[in-house]
């Protein structure tokens, strides 16, 4: 739906001065392209500011969005640095079912692997024997370790512990821990995410370094409480986005950098190991608004 902004503003600005009307469709056109409420009458409020009853093209109007935008993410641009101190650092990958947790720890492991880094992967989705299956193919191609659940359905938290465990006694630089999709709404499986939390400052009490939310672009307002529920439960400290390859363009992200300021650290963009990308404002803008 988002990819449809910058001909809604080729359509709504030709030869068009801002006045009401034009802001309305303007208004429209940035929530169906799941800018959020708040964005967006934040950005029609300064446009209007600047621009009301004025001849206005719609390149202009563009690079008056982008501006606006780009302010807005620019402050969330992260990057995933390993602290070296934190022997092993460890990451909880959370999110809903299918938005690409376990791909892209898959595409995590290899980068870091690159860098040289002893990277341990533990599967804690034991809720499908097909997952750990899909985690073990990564783990086989990025050529590190993997812990697995010694039985069918191991609970969760006793597969982290193993991990961290083992991690501790092996001098890993890292463990990358992959959980189960879940619904945000499905309190039991939410609080399983705790109880991995829970076990694992049993060993390090600075542990889990970081808990991501693994958000799929493709997803709209629901985001929104993706991000809101899995951070009241385990306390998010980044995002990762995927699907960004395809035909959506993720302007949901946009509301949850007003709304939380959590730092994106990674765009998806394929399901090979090399599709991951260090996130840029100003690419993301560029492609969401033109
Ligand atoms: N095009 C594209 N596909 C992706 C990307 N990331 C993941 N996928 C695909 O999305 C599907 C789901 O990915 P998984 O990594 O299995 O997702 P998950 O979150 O682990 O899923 P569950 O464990 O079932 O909750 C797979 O077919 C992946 O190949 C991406 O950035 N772009
Ligand atoms: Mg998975």
């Amino acid at each position: 739906m988002i990819s449809k902004i910058s001909t809604a503003i080729s359509r709504i600005f030709t030869h068009k001065k801002l006045d009401d009307e034009t802001l309305e469709q303007l208004e429209e056109t940035l929530i169906l392209g799941d800018l959020g409420i708040e964005v967006t009458q934040q950005i029609i409020s300064h446009l209007k500011a600047q621009k009301f009853g004025k001849n206005i093209g719609d390149d202009e109007v563009r690079k008056f969005l982008a501006q606006e935008i780009e302010k807005i993410l620019k402050p969330c641009e992260g990057k995933l640095d390993i602290d070296e101190m934190a022997k092993p650092y460890v990451i909880i990958f959370n999110g809903v079912n299918g938005v690409g947790k376990t791909t892209t720890i898959g595409k995590i492991a290899a980068k870091l692997k690159n860098q040289n880094k002893k990277i341990l992967i533990a599967a804690c989705d034991t809720f499908r024997a097909a997952a750990s299956e899909q985690l073990a193919i990564w783990a086989n191609k990025v050529g590190c370790e993997i812990i697995l659940p010694q039985k069918e359905a191991e609970d969760p938290a006793s597969v982290a512990y193993r991990a961290l465990d083992f991690a501790r006694k092996n001098n890993f630089d890292v463990l990358l821990i992959d959980t189960a999709g879940r619904l945000q709404n499905k309190q039991n499986l939410m609080d399983e995410l705790k109880k991995i939390n829970l076990v694992l400052k049993k060993l390090d009490s600075a542990a889990p370094h970081q808990n991501l939310l693994i958000l799929d672009a493709t997803t709209g307002q629901n985001a929104r409480s993706q991000m809101e529920i899995f951070n009241q439960i385990v306390g998010i400290t980044g995002l990762i986005i995927t699907k960004l390859d395809g035909s959506a363009k993720g302007g949901v992200v946009v509301a949850l950098a007003q709304k939380f300021q959590k730092p994106v650290y990674a765009i998806g963009v394929g399901e090979k190991d090399g599709d991951l990308r260090e996130f840029d404002a100003e690419d993301f803008v560029r492609n969401l608004i033109y």
